[in-house]
């Protein structure tokens, strides 16, 4: 007999949109014991979460978050709100006794993510934070190769995260879908929303990040606040790159941007090892390039593996080998990851919790301290 985990999923944006996908899909491919069902969506528009309810198959729908995180039919809440609320919310719940499901980042910054880990702990509650691009088959097939220890001593990591959605200075900030760009509401910029995913993704594969040099730059200073109508001052950062030394004493490169024109959401990294390197992109998500020194020289090169086949990670669970998958099955995988440790709460975890996203959040602050003072920062360790 399987067990529902009733969810009730608070904000329904983008990130409601792809969590319920994954809500709606996992138990038609992969096999839990664990099930989620769609209990109840909130949203503070009455006209329009209802309609968000009916069209994603939710039971039940609320106006008030504290309402939501109240009722005795809800097992876990799925947080998709701005990150300013991630805390406050979070809290709460774990009083009532609820899982977390949270969207990345944690918090606005280590010191309210430091409370939202202590409180989760003391509670022994599951939780999970949706850092989703680690369940793509080929950045886990790369994890494995990496933890398998085949690329030897690793000495290079680079990782980009390029968009180009904010170069036009009319854009407005702050507000429904623009909240993004209001420091207020997201912490930070680029740092928080895209080098966060980029950061762990390296320290998924790569180990802690101990040591962080940045520099930011905010390209368009003014704009208007979408609530307001007034002019304000932009205060999150449009682009930041920075230098970082890991702990097993590679060394680093991180860039990311909202001003890189041509490109939409250009997740990469590469790692180069003594033996192989590997390199990944999101345009291209199925497929992972590798490197390996031990072919004979003369047919030695650049291979691609196309991550479709039913012995690469997830795929089998989907369709025939060679068909793709996209960006959307992420979700759905880290949601697996997430039932089927409930299903064995002894098996280790294989996806970012509370206080991994923590590790990550502590990166993104030293991040930002040190463009702040032109100087290298040491990374707190979660
Ligand atoms: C920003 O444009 C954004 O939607 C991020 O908020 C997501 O986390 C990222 O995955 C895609 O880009």
């Amino acid at each position: 007999m399987k067990k529902q985990i009733r969810i009730g999923l608070i904000g329904y944006g983008f990130m409601g949109r792809t969590h319920s996908n994954a809500y709606s899909q996992l138990d038609h491919f992969f096999d839990t014991q664990h099930v989620p069902v769609r209990q109840a969506v909130c949203g503070r528009n009455e006209e329009a979460v209802k309609e968000f309810a009916e069209k994603w198959g939710y039971a039940s729908y609320e106006t008030d978050w504290r309402e939501l995180v109240k009722r005795d039919d809800i097992d876990a809440i799925d947080i998709c709100t701005p990150n300013n609320s991630h805390a406050e919310i979070a809290l709460e719940c774990i009083k009532h006794g609820k899982m977390v499901l949270c969207e990345k980042p944690l918090a606005l910054n280590g010191e309210e993510g430091e409370a939202m880990v202590k409180a989760i702990e003391e509670s022994g509650l599951p939780n999970l934070v949706w850092y989703n691009y680690r369940f793509l088959p080929a950045v886990t097939h790369a994890k494995n190769i990496v933890a398998a220890g085949e690329l030897g001593r690793i000495f290079h990591y680079r990782a980009n995260f390029l968009q180009d959605w904010t170069i036009s200075e009319d854009l407005p900030q702050g507000g429904a879908a623009l909240w993004r760009l209001d420091a207020a509401a997201a912490g930070s910029g680029v740092t928080g929303d895209l080098l966060a995913h980029c950061i762990d993704t390296a320290r998924w594969i790569n180990g802690n990040i101990v040591s962080v040099s940045a520099m930011t730059e905010t390209f368009i200073k003014e704009r208007v606040h979408q609530e307001t109508g007034e002019k304000q001052a932009v205060t999150i950062d449009d682009a930041c790159s920075f230098l970082a030394r890991f702990e097993n004493g590679s060394l680093a490169i991180f860039e990311s941007t909202r001003y890189a024109r041509g490109h939409k959401a250009l997740k990469t990294f590469e790692i180069n090892g003594e033996h192989k390197s590997l390199s990944w992109d999101l345009h291209d998500l199925n497929r992972l390039s590798y490197f390996d020194h031990g072919v004979p020289s003369d047919r030695r090169g650049w291979s691609s593996i196309h991550c479709s086949d039913g012995d690469q990670p997830y795929a089998g669970n989907w369709w025939v080998p060679g068909l793709c998958l996209g960006y959307e099955h992420s979700f759905t995988h880290g949601l697996y990851e997430f039932m089927k440790s409930l299903d064995d709460p002894s098996a280790e975890k294989q996806y970012p919790d509370f206080r991994h996203a923590l590790g990550t959040q502590y990166v993104c602050d030293a991040v930002l301290e040190s463009a702040r003072t032109g100087q290298w920062v040491e990374v707190k360790q979660s």
